[in-house]
């Protein structure tokens, strides 16, 4: 299908979207989120599409909501009357999407993430960002509050401490210090970085796609399940993994002492 806000490309397993709006550093307005609503959709329902890789056209990852369409320069507009369900409409289905999708969802952070941008990329699975990337909680600038999942990822992430830090001050941090600080995955060099993330998205295409399904449902629960909760939860999931033929496939490369062919069913 074709977007007029987004690229999307299939190979290898791997759904790549590409946020496409470079000249306001990729920044959400409606049709853009639509169509990343409509595309993740899709990556959920193609069988094909073992995981899916977001990244951003040009210098930036994406800078949150488009303040041109939120809160326009006076006398350009009305903006959007009511944020709390703009943000229910817009960003919560997205963050959802992403958490439910039962496949590794990657984030190659190309440039700054700011705003919701941060959030997109903290909801991902992994993330890999440019050594010349940066995160910012842009929401206290304008005197708005974290969200698309920001206050719940972030603390999870780098400890209430720093969270608190990182929301109130908005204070620019960069792709090292996230790194340092756990709440990403990798550090590459920027010239590397589509390369890279394209590459580690494959393989992650090539692993057993529903054993890596039931483990993202496994660390989603445990954010928030009781230990007894999550034990059991653990079995039960366990007990669906072991019906996989990538299972069955798995012991069988272990006892041929070959690779295993996993297929994701
Ligand atoms: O509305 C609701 O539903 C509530 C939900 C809100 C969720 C949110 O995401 S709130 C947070 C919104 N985002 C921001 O506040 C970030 C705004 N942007 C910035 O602070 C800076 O652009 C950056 C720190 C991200 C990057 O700075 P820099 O110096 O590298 O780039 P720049 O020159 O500021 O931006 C380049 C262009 O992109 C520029 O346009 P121009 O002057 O070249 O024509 C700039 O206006 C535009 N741009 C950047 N961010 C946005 C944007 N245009 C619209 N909306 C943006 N968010």
């Amino acid at each position: 299908m074709a977007h007029q806000f987004l690229k999307t490309e299939s190979a290898e397993g791997v759904l790549s979207i590409t946020l496409n709006r470079p000249e306001v550093l990729n920044s959400f307005h409606a049709p853009m989120a639509a169509e990343m609503q409509a595309v993740l959709r899709t990556a959920g329902e193609d069988q094909a599409m073992r995981a899916v890789l977001i990244t951003g056209a040009g210098r930036g990852f994406c800078a949150g909501q488009d303040l041109a369409e939120a809160a326009p320069p006076p006398g350009a507009g009305d903006g959007l009357a009511d944020l709390a369900a703009h943000v229910r409409k817009v960003y919560n289905p997205i963050v959802l999407a992403i958490r439910s999708l039962e496949k590794p969802v990657v984030a190659a952070v190309n440039g700054v993430a700011a705003g919701a941008g941060a959030s997109l990329a903290l909801a991902c699975d992994f993330v890999i960002a440019a050594d010349n990337a940066s995160f910012i909680q842009a929401f206290s600038r304008i005197g708005l509050v974290p969200d698309t999942g920001a206050t719940f990822f972030l603390p999870r992430l780098v400890g209430t401490a720093r969270a608190t830090a990182m929301m109130m001050l908005a204070e620019k941090v960069t792709a090292p210090q996230a790194l340092a600080a756990g709440m990403i995955y990798r550090v590459v060099p920027a010239a590397q970085l589509q390369t890279e993330a394209s590459g580690f998205a494959a393989s992650l295409a090539r692993q057993a796609t529903r054993g890596l399904a039931l483990t993202k449902r496994l660390l989603n629960a445990s954010l928030a399940n009781d230990l007894a909760a999550q034990l059991e939860l653990e079995a039960e999931l366990q007990g669906a993994a072991g019906r996989t033929e990538d299972y069955a496939e798995g012991v069988a490369a272990f006892h041929q002492k070959r690779p295993p062919n996993f297929t994701g069913k």
